[in-house]
């Protein structure tokens, strides 16, 4: 595996949209105690249904630690590949590497990563684990990679149609935890010089409370070249609602990288979804204080959903609008099934199947 310091762009890669062909699919088992309530244990459960939903249209590779070996092992179907790897704790979406290709190789961007806003604003210390995990996973696959550590980025906060736009939230990525000595311009040309687009669409805002600082992945998504789904709620009551109009609003008015409008597709968001006193008395302590408050309420998002070869991948919630969206996102990805997956589990830590996973492209 090569380190590479020049930039994607210029060698003519570029990040492919998630709806193009895999060759598989990076996860890690979840194990952090005061992430995921009583030992992690119904989390598993409902990373391995994920999983188990993946791998059925493509191959899923598992991170797990030296001490959850076995019992991934034991849990996830013969066709998963599981490589130890320790980690700080299970997104890969955000520290696994972000893949580019030239349409014959594929390279693998590594991303500084600090925890979603170091110091600042970030959820927990340390996270050196997980900021090795990108290059670690090069090195498994013989893939090479670009050192890209000194500039702070998620998988999460960014999604691409793959021809040239590239979406993200200003709540993020202008956050002060990430990257607060550059300007919004010298943010944009870093996602141009690094995922190949040619236009960055800054949409205001994310889901309300999402802790990454309002990650793209939670609220808006590319289904097709120029389709769009944007979480959408009808309650003017809801903090959410506004920050909703104001994504549509963007969305409405500009064109992608080749001029073309965007097509809004509205997915209804569950109803508020907390935390519950019995999930939160499941969850250690971090540094001696709780993560989480009983009635928290959690940044739950039907848009978190994961695209593989054969499926789109969905959380559902118990909530009447589950179905609802399977129906959307079964119209608007006519050949892939959708599988819903109950995912409070999932999203007790603070994210959901988006975030959980990350695709190599297929070259
Ligand atoms: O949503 C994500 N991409 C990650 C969420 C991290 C939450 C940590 N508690």
């Amino acid at each position: 595996m090569k380190i590479l310091h020049s930039l994607p762009a210029e060698d003519g890669y570029y990040m492919p949209a998630e709806f193009a062909p895999h060759s598989g699919c990076i996860m890690i088992f979840p194990h952090r105690r005061d992430s995921w309530q009583f030992g992690a244990y119904s989390a598993r459960k409902a990373f391995a249904e994920v999983i188990r939903a993946i791998s059925r249209s493509e191959k899923v590779i598992v991170c797990a630690r030296y001490d959850d070996y076995d019992c991934a092992r034991e849990m996830l179907p013969d066709c998963v590949r599981v490589i130890e790897m320790e980690s700080d704790d299970a997104w890969a979406r955000d520290v696994a590497p972000t893949f580019v290709t030239n349409g014959k190789t594929l390279r693998g961007i590594d991303w500084g990563f600090n925890a979603w806003g170091g110091l600042e604003d970030g959820l927990y210390f340390p996270w050196d684990k997980d900021n090795k995990m990108a290059r670690k996973l090069c090195d498994a696959l013989d893939i090479d990679t670009y050192d890209r550590r000194s500039f702070i980025l998620e998988g999460g906060s960014i999604h691409t149609d793959g021809e040239g736009t590239v979406i993200t939230t200003e709540a993020c990525l202008l956050s002060k935890g990430r990257n607060p000595r550059l300007t919004k311009e010298k943010i944009e040309q870093q996602l141009k010089n690094n995922l190949g687009a040619k236009k960055i669409i800054w949409l205001p805002c994310g889901i309300y409370l999402d802790e990454t600082n309002e990650h793209i992945d939670n609220i808006c998504a590319f289904t097709a070249p120029a389709e769009v789904v944007l979480a959408w709620t009808d309650d003017p009551a809801d903090p959410q609602y506004a920050m909703s109009q104001k994504c549509m609003e963007v969305l409405a008015n500009t064109t992608d990288a080749k001029g073309r409008a965007i097509t809004v597709h509205k997915l209804p968001l569950p109803k508020p979804v907390a935390i519950t006193a019995e999930e939160c008395s499941g969850l250690d302590n971090m540094n001696g204080e709780p993560t989480r408050t009983p009635g928290e309420r959690l940044a739950a998002s039907y848009v978190n959903f994961y695209i593989a070869n054969g499926a789109v991948v969905c959380p559902q919630f118990g909530d009447d609008n589950d179905g609802r969206a399977v129906e959307i996102l079964s119209e608007l990805f006519p050949d892939r099934e959708v599988v819903g997956v109950y995912a409070r589990d999932i999203l007790i830590g603070g994210g959901n199947i988006h975030c959980i996973t990350q695709q190599i492209p297929q070259v």
